[in-house]
């Protein structure tokens, strides 16, 4: 069968790299760059504890499997606390509508409250329901490739383990603060979901260098973004909606400001210590949306996509 399968395969095939077809190829996509190994930084040491659990967890892992359920120490509970008060207290004056919108129903339907920290699976069925996403765990930073893939299938990869109790409000690297207040009520948004799919889809099939570039938008874009609304500039990326810190000096007038277009912020150099020195601003999510769907038409490959949301796969189109 294995040999008349690829009998069958055609050269056309053959200029097609692999890359995830349906959403369950996405398990074999998980190279993690790095494992955050809290021993080796002592500046922003998470528990132990939980990051050993998600690595195992995460091995095993499947799609479609449930998300493991954390018990998390007081302590732990203690610091969600903290970022929770202060950001909320920041959201009415420096979110997006979106945001505020999507944060209210997750404080009904998803136990997002100041003395709780939300459970994945409960999250993500939440997201499932209103724009197709679903949460998967993960141990650290995967490489850009695998990221971006699984938008391409609205999954999108979660750390559990919280950032420690010394810098409440500011890490350089994701936690489940940085996914729960962060990332969790923009994908709520029909708009910013397709957004953030269209990113992945980009990424399907594309050379390292495009890759790059995408990872760059995506970093100025779902990370740090920035957008117009009545007048006023609001914060969308979820890197500053889950640091109080920069999320003020975001909007503070005192770094610098440039409109969001493809061309410029994918080339534009990025660094992830710190601050950011510049954002982008979008006019609109619609707006957005159409520029990165102009940018992607013009990354060379030789075949087009279709996704197609009723069997989460992807059909490769006019192959050479
Ligand atoms: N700086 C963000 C925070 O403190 O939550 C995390 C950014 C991760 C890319
Ligand atoms: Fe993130």
């Amino acid at each position: 069968l294995k040999r008349a399968a690829e009998d069958v395969k055609t050269g056309r095939e053959d200029k097609v790299p692999w890359f995830p077809r349906k959403i369950q190829d996405l398990d074999k996509c998980h190279h993690l760059i790095t494992t955050y190994d809290p021993s080796l930084d002592h500046s922003h040491p998470v528990s132990l504890r939980l990051l050993g659990y998600c690595w195992f967890v995460f091995q095993k892992e499947t799609i479609g499997d449930p998300l493991p359920r954390i018990e998390y120490t007081a302590q732990e509970t203690a610091t969600w606390r903290e970022v929770y008060r202060k950001l909320s207290s920041l959201y009415p004056t420096h979110a997006c509508t979106q945001y505020l919108d999507a944060f209210q129903q997750l404080k009904k339907y998803c136990g997002y409250q100041e003395d709780n920290i939300p459970q994945l699976q409960d999250v993500s069925g939440f997201l499932k329901e209103r724009t197709g996403f679903q949460l998967r765990p993960v141990a650290g930073l995967l490489s850009a490739h695998d990221f971006l893939a699984s938008l391409a299938f609205r999954v999108f990869q979660c750390t559990q383990y919280i950032r420690h109790f010394s810098s409440p409000m500011h890490s350089p690297e994701p936690d489940c603060c940085h996914e729960l207040l962060g990332h969790v009520p923009m994908l709520a948004n029909k708009e910013f979901a397709q957004f953030s799919q269209d990113i992945g889809l980009a990424s399907l099939g594309s050379s390292e260098t495009e890759i790059e570039k995408l990872a760059t938008l995506y970093w100025f874009t779902v990370e740090f973004g920035l957008c117009k609304q009545n007048g006023s500039i609001r914060a969308y990326g979820a890197g500053l909606l889950s640091s109080y810190g920069e999320l003020m000096y975001a909007l503070s007038n005192k770094p610098e400001y440039k409109p969001f277009d493809p061309e410029v912020t994918a080339v534009h150099p990025y660094q992830d210590q710190a601050f950011q020195p510049v954002y982008f601003i979008a006019e609109s999510f619609e707006d957005a949306k159409a520029k990165l769907q102009n940018y992607s038409m013009k990354i060379k490959k030789p075949f087009s996509l279709h996704y197609d949301p009723f069997t989460s796969s992807v059909e490769i189109l006019n192959t050479p």
